[in-house]
């Protein structure tokens, strides 16, 4: 967290990475960002070991927070003097978010300190943050919805944040029954495990007391919204965005949360749906949904044409990013509803999955030629993905497993892996994804 601020403060930009990460997942971040400066923790040495010179090559220096802690704990740390920074315009970048995006491998997603600062100032008014507010925040700091929707946005009203590092449900009942804690957000698979933790025991589980908990990065299932209700005596809040956009669509904080919604636009925000053409559709009919606002970013981390790809223009010439979600807007009450994604993206447990990605270290696995993975709905997570895969010669399961494991996260490993005789194909030769549960 301080060398997140810092790092801002002094106008260079912050790469935040997944702690699960592989060699092959780092190496790809750092051949493509070139940090000159690397804050990690002891734990992460023995992976970084196995990433090559030229991965590490651009960084001249790698800090451990444990030493770091220690140096705080010492004494005061000395200031440099304001002269030192030099100015930072709002249009500076601040933040590169690796992403999958829509397709390929992932990309930087630019950030600028104006684009913080409109998903910040929207949350700010719209959830009506103030400095009395206390933030339980056990989300990681790598993504949007931990580091911004949380940590920047209470840091900004002033709040107070208890950070914990791990979710853990027996901890996180403590702390909101504790009656000192006032916001919590998570992804929908908190909640269920929550649900489950509460389930388990004769306790009361009564959140009157609090003032606000939000539910994002992945569909609420109506169920979920409704246990936790009734349990709790809470109403979960849902809300939309994106890594490449910070928050776009959010329920309201006074006035009706309609489950299975992701509500209207936030402050700033502008939100349409288009058709496969490009053109708004008719109110009510369901399409591709695209934002605009000072939240959106301003492209793709050196990748001008996928940035191109990523945006349209209306008649009037105003720029819209294209989201890859299906969505429809309620013309009785401009609520939108999100019906799924037009890309293969997975996203389990709040985490995304490209398929691709997976079925490139399948296929390095000897006797594997041909592999497709493919998201399944999972009560647990939300989706999973789930492998099928076409073999010359057979393999042991667990052999595969542990080949994937050193390769990719371990949220990415397929939950399943099903042989089988060949891949479902069209006339054209293309996967035909849709028919492999069948
Ligand atoms: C962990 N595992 C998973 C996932 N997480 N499998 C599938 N999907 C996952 N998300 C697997 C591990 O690989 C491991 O498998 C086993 O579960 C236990 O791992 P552990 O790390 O102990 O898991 P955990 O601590 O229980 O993690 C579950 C979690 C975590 C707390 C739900 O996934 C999480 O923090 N998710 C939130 C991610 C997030 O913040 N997303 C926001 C993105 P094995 O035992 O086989 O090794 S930002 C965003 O989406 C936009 C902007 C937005 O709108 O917010
Ligand atoms: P990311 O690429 O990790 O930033 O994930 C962004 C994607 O998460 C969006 O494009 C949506 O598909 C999904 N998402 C975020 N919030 C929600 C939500 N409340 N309901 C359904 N999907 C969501």
């Amino acid at each position: 967290m301080i060398a997140y601020l810092a790092t801002l403060r002094l106008g260079a930009i912050v790469v935040p990475m997944n702690l699960a990460y592989r060699q092959r997942e780092i190496e790809h971040m750092l051949s493509d960002a070139e940090p000159r400066l690397m804050v990690t923790e002891e734990a992460q040495l023995e992976v970084l070991s196995e990433v090559g010179e030229d991965g590490l090559s651009t960084v001249e220096e790698l800090v451990l927070v444990e030493g770091l802690d220690r140096w705080l704990a010492d004494g005061t740390p000395t200031s440099t003097s304001p002269s030192a920074h030099r100015p930072i315009a709002g249009s500076d970048l601040a933040l590169l978010m690796y992403t999958s995006g829509t397709t390929g491998p992932s990309k930087g997603a630019r950030l600028t300190h104006d684009n913080i600062l409109a998903t910040v100032t929207g949350l700010l008014a719209a959830w009506d943050w103030s400095d009395q507010d206390t933030l339980l925040l056990t989300l990681p700091l790598f993504h949007t919805h931990g580091l911004i929707v949380g940590l920047t946005t209470a840091l900004a009203a002033g709040a107070t944040v208890r950070l914990h590092r791990k979710f853990e449900p027996t901890a996180v009942w403590a702390e909101l029954l504790s009656g000192e804690v006032d916001l919590f957000f998570g992804v929908p698979t908190l909640y269920r495990r929550l649900l489950d933790h509460a389930a388990g025991h004769r306790a009361r589980y009564d959140l009157r007391h609090m003032r606000l908990l939000c539910s994002g990065s992945a569909p609420l299932s109506a169920d979920v919204h409704e246990t936790f209700r009734s349990v709790t005596g809470q109403t979960l809040l849902e809300r939309y965005g994106m890594t490449e956009t910070g928050m776009n669509l959010s329920n309201p904080y006074a006035g009706e949360r309609r489950p299975g919604t992701v509500g209207t636009p936030l402050p700033g925000v502008s939100a349409r749906i288009v058709d496969a053409e490009g053109c708004r559709v008719v109110e009510g009919e369901q399409g591709e949904l695209e934002v605009r606002g000072g939240n959106v970013f301003d492209g793709y981390w050196r990748a001008p044409e996928k940035t191109r790809e990523s945006f349209t223009s209306d008649e009037s010439g105003q720029r819209w990013f294209c989201t890859g979600d299906l969505a429809r807007c309620d013309p009785d009450n401009g609520y939108f509803t999100l019906l799924g994604r037009s890309t293969e993206l997975i996203i389990s447990g709040g985490y995304n999955i490209y398929p691709r990605e997976v079925e490139e270290v399948l296929c390095a696995f000897p006797g594997i030629t041909e592999a497709a993975v493919v998201g399944v709905p999972s009560e647990e997570w939300g989706e999973v993905g789930i492998a099928y895969v076409v073999c010359t010669s057979s393999f042991a399961r667990d052999d595969l497993l542990a080949f994937c494991r050193r390769h990719i996260a371990a949220f990415k490993v397929p939950k399943e892996i099903r042989p089988i005789e060949a891949l479902p194909r069209n006339a054209l030769g293309k996967v035909q994804k849709h028919r492999l549960p069948q």
